[in-house]
């Protein structure tokens, strides 16, 4: 669908009565709204610190202004994080707000099903109606909004507490979904509670540090940058199918069949059961289960030749790993897509954690089993979002967990739901089935990322109301909207982040948003003043307001972070890592579980299996290659709404969309290197320019899910614990066209 634009001014529509001061200076001046944002301390030609708006490592960047305008950004030294380092999409971050695509006012889509500019007050008073009429109909489970891991916390816990406790919708979902679901489940059940246990300082302390389906060098490359600073001399093993830059710069590469890796973890735990490398103290004080785990695996099929036949992994490579793990002195286990992204991640997830486990590796320098997140905030949408937990980590079924959210936020307790969201794909079939009516999209561009894109499609006419939430009116998923609202992006408002090891980091409001575009924040203040729950929301007043609430919800939970006083004194510490009970004496890098005590009531961890389950399409005749998908260059993010409006990201990476294959298998479908090929799944088929590689095995082909066309082809199955989507594997063929 291609939509133009109506540039006509349109007639002012009165406004309703208000209530509150706060929304008449919204909507009567609602780009001017929040220009005297910047902290106190900074002057207008000053320069001040924010954290990168892209990946979970969350590195501070100095922002040079001139007249309260961003003009240019430097890394920050001295901050713990990335010590004076950025990658490139770090440092071209303020290219992105300037794009001309920006969406600078709110758009209807007209009767003749063109997007039209509108104001404010009348694309609110549009989505509130079409909601509250979908709402009156079909009741409040016909709505559901789907969310992000990159807006800051204060944002995402308005959206999370307006959507269940102002508008009463049940079903809310975010993009974590497609991304750390499956940590989120598997330290759930494995640790009591969802906490990542590391520090970014164990990247540097490690004698053996094991990435499994990670390619940190381009997804994460500033930790990567802190594994280089290791001056242990450390092994470092790389799980992954491909050959990827991370396996290049490892000590030793374990390309594994894709899916195997269950098999794989299980055959090295019983290696290391069989040899005695365990930490049998460690167990006996702090595990639960493991009886049940060592019957399991020595009953099972998982003695090392079977392993090795089934992960095609050399046995005496095997036994090399398992020594390493089970002798090495400090080894950490890190993982990222790989394992998140299966149909069976959440065990994968766990076979890891076991791993630590049996060896007591975990609570010490240089551990750990460590999911690594992909998201700027995903960690606070963890956290915050109010969709998989409520808010600050508690479950909407616990009356303890609700009563206690409801007497801090002062709200009525029956505006709590007790049952906990749909999932992102139940979220979809029940649009499918024309259960969910209404649907409100912020910050995640669902037409391109979400999996098998052509049944994505097909729910568009299902779907009565759909808006969308963006900074720019181009994505793929505000062209299919109703209703565009223009939001403000990182940088042009306040907040905070949560890293991947546990670090709280303010972002700033350093840019001007362009024409009428708001902060995400000043959206949701506006919904809940046009829905009629203004008054729910009247402490709500600023991000740092928020952030007082969020604190005081944490109290007596594992992220506890009531000692953080404000947004000053996580700057004054370089970010601070989660928990802070006690302000004074802490150190800037803290890991978890160094006293041996996990959140379940007994204390203890628990370990975790499940034999593996069958591949759920495995390659044929008909399609005989596995597809893996994932992220192509560090200068690439995601949808690329952001980074293809830099000149120097563009340079730094393809323009078209290409496809990875072994020359081998190339040669026998009769493919030349550079040529156009058709690429076919059982949902979709695709034209894409061959790349020869032998960066991926034989009967495998990589495509980087940074171009729109690669989602037709995935296959919509899901973990069963987590409900995280299989990106990772399905079947194709290849034909030269
Ligand atoms: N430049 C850049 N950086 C990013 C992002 C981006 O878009 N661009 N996105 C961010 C986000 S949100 C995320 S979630 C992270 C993702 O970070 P990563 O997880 O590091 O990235 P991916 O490329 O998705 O997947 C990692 C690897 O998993 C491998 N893999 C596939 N199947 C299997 C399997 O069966 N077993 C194993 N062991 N490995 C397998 C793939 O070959 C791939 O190399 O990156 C973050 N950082
Ligand atoms: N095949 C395949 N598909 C995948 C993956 C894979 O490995 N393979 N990985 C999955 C993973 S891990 C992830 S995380 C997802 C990511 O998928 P998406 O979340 O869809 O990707 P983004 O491009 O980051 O989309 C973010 C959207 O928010 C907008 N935006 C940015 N900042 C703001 C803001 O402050 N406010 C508002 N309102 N909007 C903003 C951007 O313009 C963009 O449209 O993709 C998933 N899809
Ligand atoms: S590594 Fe991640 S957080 Fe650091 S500059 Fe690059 S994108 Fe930003
Ligand atoms: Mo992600």
């Amino acid at each position: 669908m291609t939509t133009r634009f109506d540039t006509r001014p349109e007639k002012a529509t009165p406004l309703r009565a208000w209530n509150g001061p706060l929304t008449q200076e919204l909507v009567q001046r609602p780009s001017e709204f929040g220009l005297g944002n910047l902290p106190s301390k900074v002057q207008p030609d000053a320069t001040t610190n924010s954290v990168c708006g892209f990946c979970a490592t969350g590195c501070s960047l100095k922002v040079h202004l001139r007249d309260k305008q961003a003009v240019n950004l430097s890394a920050q030294m001295g901050y713990p994080v990335n010590l004076g380092m950025a990658c490139p999409k770090g440092w071209e971050s303020l290219e992105p707000l300037k794009a001309r695509d920006r969406a600078t006012s709110p758009l209807v889509r007209d009767r003749s099903g063109r997007l039209v500019q509108t104001s404010w007050d009348n694309a609110l008073k549009q989505f509130v109606s079409g909601f509250k009429q979908i709402a009156e109909a079909s009741g409040a489970q016909a709505l559901a909004w789907l969310g992000t891991g990159q807006i800051p916390s204060e944002e995402l816990a308005f959206l999370g507490a307006l959507g269940k406790f102002g508008m009463g919708m049940i079903h809310g979902d975010g993009n974590t979904r497609q991304c750390m679901a499956t940590a989120v489940a598997a330290y759930k059940e494995s640790f009591g509670f969802d906490a990542p246990p590391y520090t970014y300082a164990d990247f540097e302390e490690s004698d053996v540090l094991v990435f499994v389906g990670s390619n940190l060098c381009i997804t994460h490359p500033i930790m990567w940058q802190r594994v280089m600073r290791n001056r242990r001399k450390p092994e470092i093993l790389v799980v992954d199918p491909r050959r990827t830059e991370t396996a290049m710069m490892a000590t030793k590469h374990l390309a594994l069949r894709p899916k195997s890796d269950l098999v794989l973890f299980y055959g090295l735990a019983r290696l290391l059961i069989e040899s005695g490398w365990l930490d049998t103290d460690f167990i006996e004080q702090h595990v639960c289960g493991f009886e049940e785990l060592k019957h399991f695996l020595l009953d099972g099929p998982y003695d090392a030749y079977r392993v090795s036949q089934e992960t095609g992994i050399d046995e005496h490579v095997l036994l090399e790993m398992a020594a390493l793990i089970g002798s090495g002195k400090r080894v950490s286990l890190w993982w990222t897509m790989g394992v998140n992204q299966s149909y069976e991640g959440t065990r994968v997830a766990q076979s890891l954690i076991n791993l630590a486990l049996l060896t007591g590796n975990i609570g010490k320098p240089g551990t750990g089993a460590n999911s690594i997140t992909g998201q700027c905030n995903a960690m606070g949408s963890r956290l915050f979002s109010n969709t998989t937990n409520l808010l600050g980590g508690h479950a909407f079924e616990n009356p303890v967990h609700r009563e206690k959210v409801a007497r801090i936020l002062e709200i009525p307790l029956e505006r709590i739901p007790d049952q906990s969201s749909y999932a992102y794909d139940q979220i979809m079939e029940a649009i499918e089935r024309g259960e969910i009516k209404g649907l409100w999209v912020v910050a995640t561009n669902t037409a391109h990322s979400w999996i098998n894109q052509r049944r994505f499609r097909k729910l568009r006419d299902k779907l009565e109301l759909l808006v969308v939430q963006d900074m720019y009116h181009s994505t793929e998923t505000a062209q299919m909207a109703d209703i565009v609202l223009p939001a403000a992006g990182w940088g042009e408002k306040d907040g905070t982040f949560i890293n991947s090891e546990r670090r709280i980091g303010c972002i700033r409001k350093v840019s001007r948003a362009p024409g009428q575009a708001l902060a995400d924040f000043h959206i949701f203040q506006l919904v809940s003043h046009y829905w009629g729950c203004g008054e729910m929301f009247e402490k709500w007043s600023s991000p740092e307001a928020v952030f007082k609430l969020l604190k005081q919800l944490t109290a007596g939970q594992p992220c506890d972070i009531t000692a953080i006083e404000n947004y000053n004194m996580i700057e004054a510490h370089g970010g601070i890592q989660w928990p802070l009970r006690q302000s004074s004496g802490f150190a800037a890098e803290r890991r978890l579980f160094e006293d041996g005590r996990f959140y379940h009531a007994n204390g203890k961890a628990r370990f975790i299996f499940e034999a593996p389950r069958e591949l759920p399409e495995p390659t044929d005749p008909a399609y005989p290659l596995t597809l893996l998908t994932g992220r192509g260059t560090s200068s690439q993010w995601h949808t690329q709404t952001r980074t293809s409006k830099s000149a120097v990201l563009r340079k730094l990476s393809p323009q078209n969309l290409y496809v990875e294959i072994n020359p081998a298998d190339a040669e026998v479908y009769g493919i030349a290197a550079g040529s156009q090929v058709e690429v076919r799944s059982r949902r979709g088929k695709l034209v894409a320019k061959a790349y020869l590689s032998g960066t991926v095995s034989r009967g495998q082909v990589f495509m980087p899910m940074h171009y729109a066309e690669v989602n037709e082809l995935t296959l919509d199955t899901v973990d069963p614990y987590s409900r995280q989507p299989s990106y990772k594997a399905c079947a194709v063929a290849i034909t030269s066209t």
